[in-house]
């Protein structure tokens, strides 16, 4: 069986301040993947219209993304860093996609229903579709990895629905427009134009919880800022967040098995270890038996030694908005070159005159 590629894709949406959630889950791995791979990251500007339409300044919040990216340590030369909206084929292929995904797919998605709450007909259709715009983020590109959080799980699993379900109603055109590579889905042979993605979600800390409650994501749009480290955080305000940090009265455990039950110590602990790059059992290692006391200290400095270079050198980025602009459309040119190709191919397979 031929093998696509391996290219990885991922995203960021311009929502707010970016958390250590978002470095953890998301932005320090795909530092880590550069060496090994070819890499698209993209800011997804049509994703943060979905909750809320209007945005005070979406154009800032948007530099303000890439240049965490870039201060983070990727490489825009070596890779693509762009916005989502500058390259149109993302809005195109998503609603051949929201013609290839069913209803009852969308209705399973866990985070539709936390998004929209209670008032699910006030939500907007595209809060409903967002997996599919999702979907077509990353087979616009047709990759084959995309490093994400925890939460993501369930959206990636429904791309890689879409993309066997296109590739299997459309099998016949695919293997005529030689566009495809063979695939075996089960005992069905089919030819396929697009990937079935791999999730990368592994790593100590996939799911960040919030310092406040250790059963709940930190997430961006917490009312409490004291849930989140934020990336722009400084250091009185982190020393300040881990010390308020929720904990219970126990020491911490000698052994991982220990930290079932205790949320938030797993979550201050899986912290530690991802900021570190270590494991937990490494960390508990170190501080089994020891009082949050003297743990949290130690998190401190270690959170603060990887966020104040990365704080510092995104004010720099954000002081030169022409530049990040610059950067952007770059990519944009790049990664549409992409996107044009596949979307060709997509309407070609699907039969719409071009
Ligand atoms: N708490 C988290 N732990 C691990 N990974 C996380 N991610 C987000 N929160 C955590 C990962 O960050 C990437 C970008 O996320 P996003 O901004 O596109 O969307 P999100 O998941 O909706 O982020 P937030 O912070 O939770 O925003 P709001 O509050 O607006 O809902 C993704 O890979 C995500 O998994």
């Amino acid at each position: 069986m031929s093998k696509f590629e391996e290219l990885v894709f991922s995203g960021v949406q311009p929502t707010g301040a970016l958390t250590l959630g978002n470095y953890l889950g998301a932005i320090q791995k795909f530092v880590a993947l550069q060496d090994s791979h070819n890499c698209i990251y993209c800011i997804v500007d049509l994703h943060a219209i979905t909750a809320n339409l209007v945005h005070e300044d979406l154009r800032n919040q948007t530099r303000s993304i890439a240049a965490a990216f870039i201060a983070s340590g990727i490489d825009p030369t070596k890779h693509i860093v762009f916005n989502q909206s500058a390259v149109p084929q993302h809005a195109e292929l998503a609603w051949v996609f929201n013609c290839v995904a069913r209803i009852g797919w969308m209705n399973r998605m866990t985070q539709f229903k936390d998004k929209a709450g209670k008032n699910r007909d006030n939500a907007s259709l595209g809060l409903m579709a967002y997996p599919s715009l999702m979907a077509a983020d990353i087979l616009l590109y047709r990759a084959t990895h995309v490093p994400v959080g925890d939460d993501q799980k369930q959206h990636l699993e429904l791309a890689r629905d879409i993309a066997q379900k296109f590739n299997i109603d459309f099998s016949e055109r695919i293997g005529e427009s030689g566009l495809g590579l063979d695939a075996v889905y089960g005992d069905k042979a089919v030819n396929a134009f697009f990937p079935i993605t791999e999730p990368l979600i592994d790593g100590p800390a996939p799911r960040v919880m919030s310092l406040r409650d250790g059963t709940k994501k930190m997430s961006k749009s917490d009312p409490s800022d004291l849930s989140r480290i934020n990336m722009t955080d400084d250091e009185e305000l982190i020393v300040k967040k881990i010390r308020k940090a929720k904990t219970d009265p126990e020491p911490l455990p000698s052994e991982v098995a220990g930290l079932e039950g205790r949320a938030e110590a797993d979550n201050l602990v899986g912290i530690f270890a991802a900021l570190t790059n270590k494991s937990k059992a490494d960390v508990l290692a170190d501080y089994g038996g020891k009082a949050f006391s003297e743990f949290k200290p130690a998190l401190t400095e270690v959170a603060i030694d990887t966020l104040a270079p990365i704080n510092a050198e995104m004010r720099k980025l954000m002081d030169d908005p022409d530049h990040i602009d610059a950067i952007l459309k770059d990519g944009s040119e790049r990664a549409g070159a992409i996107a044009e190709k596949t979307m060709n191919g997509v309407k070609d397979i699907i039969g719409f005159l071009r």
